[in-house]
């Protein structure tokens, strides 16, 4: 099952699979979701009551998480929750279903719940987003990830849709056409030619329920270059940058009578990392060249997974701070008229210096 919590994460998710289940605490925002399979409206018992969302503020959206916790914690078995880490509502709600994955004893692959996370670009956003990106990271996911009762963690980053000024529906598009490739695997390999190796359900379950985060991409493979160079040159620009993988999945596609032996600089690639991939090669009639989706896993400790979010941040809190004085505190205003005070300097020297010369010997002109 596909989940969709707050803004962000119930446009992702109903936009990956009309029939999402999707959760608000504002009646509003859901309504305005044209597709979904179902919509849940979580409660705030707070003294203001209903809000119309939770003001990026992730304790409003955890109390009203424990108007859904039952019902939520039971989907969330084995099915792919989406939500933004910088508001209130998703970030909130997505505390509480990590913080109570991370108390259980252990759960089977099966159950294992994953997260599509959408991370704020720091530079250009509020620094609440940031905030809140930061508590989340370093606390709920983290203890979670610790726990291994999650799923594989997808880390995306809004930085390409601001860096590119590219439009939030366009750049969910962009984000659910890159999932799709991911999730396609199993089924090329149920519907495709079989040249090599193998990639069922299951194996794909099983990838996709270890505890770590995922990095996948895709591109048009060129066997005579040096794999290396070319997964390098093709990070997926939506995810945040991988780290060495502790483990891989791969699926070469060829053209049809293509050679089915190109898979092996990748297999060798992965060897040398020590990472043994699970991986296959299908024959694909519309490809004119080979082409490769590949997944990696990789672990981060938070703390290295924040450096650089909080380096950025800094800098970026820094100059809110400042924004936020001047623009609110209230410093006694000099009201400073420099003919004035020259008359005055004028006067108090008693000397006939014209006020343009003593202007001139104070600098200001
Ligand atoms: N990629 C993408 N990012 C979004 C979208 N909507 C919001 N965001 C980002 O998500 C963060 C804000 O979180 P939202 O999901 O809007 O917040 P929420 O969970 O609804 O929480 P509240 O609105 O505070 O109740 C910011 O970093 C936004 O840039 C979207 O449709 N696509
Ligand atoms: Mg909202």
């Amino acid at each position: 099952m596909i989940i969709g919590i707050g803004g962000a994460g119930t446009k992702v998710a109903s936009k990956l699979d009309a029939e999402a289940t999707i959760i608000n605490v504002s009646e509003t925002e859901l309504s305005k979701i044209p597709v979904a399979g179902r919509r849940i409206l979580a409660v705030v018992h707070d003294q203001h009551g209903q809000f119309r969302g939770s003001r990026k503020n992730p304790l409003i959206g955890h109390d009203a998480y424990l108007s859904v916790r039952r019902e939520l914690q039971e989907m969330a078995r084995g099915s792919t929750v989406f939500s933004s880490t910088g508001g209130g509502t998703g970030n909130g709600i997505a505390t509480g279903l990590l913080q109570d994955l991370a108390r259980r004893e252990s759960i089977p692959e099966a159950e294992k719940t994953s997260f599509g996370l959408i991370l704020p670009y720091a530079p250009l956003e509020p620094a609440e987003f940031v905030r809140n990106t930061i508590d989340f990271l370093r606390g709920p996911l983290s203890e979670a990830i610790d726990s291994g009762n999650t799923g594989n963690i997808f880390l995306f980053s809004n930085r390409l849709k601001f860096e590119s000024r590219l439009s939030e529906e366009a750049f969910n598009v962009m984000i659910v056409e890159s999932l799709r490739v991911f999730l396609a695997i199993p089924a090329k390999n149920d519907t495709l030619r079989l040249l090599d190796g193998h990639i069922d359900p299951e194996d794909f379950g099983l990838f996709t329920a270890r505890p770590y985060f995922n990095h996948f991409t895709y591109f048009d493979y060129d066997p005579a270059k040096p794999f290396e160079k070319q997964l390098e040159d093709n990070i997926n620009p939506l995810l945040l940058t991988p780290e060495a993988p502790i483990e891989a999945l791969f699926l070469v596609e060829v053209p049809e009578g293509g050679d089915p032996t190109v898979f092996y600089d990748v297999l060798q690639y992965f060897n040398d990392l020590n990472v043994a991939p699970v991986y296959s090669v299908v024959e694909n009639p519309e490809r004119t060249q080979p082409f490769i989706t590949v997944a990696q896993l990789y672990s981060r400790k938070p703390a290295e997974l924040l450096a650089d979010f909080n380096k950025r941040n800094e800098q970026h809190a820094q100059v809110k701070v400042r924004k936020s004085l001047e623009q609110y505190v209230d410093l006694p205003k000099l009201d400073v008229n420099l003919e004035r005070e020259a008359k005055r300097a004028v006067k108090q020297r008693g000397t006939d210096d014209d006020i343009l010369q003593v202007l001139k010997r104070l600098g200001k002109l």
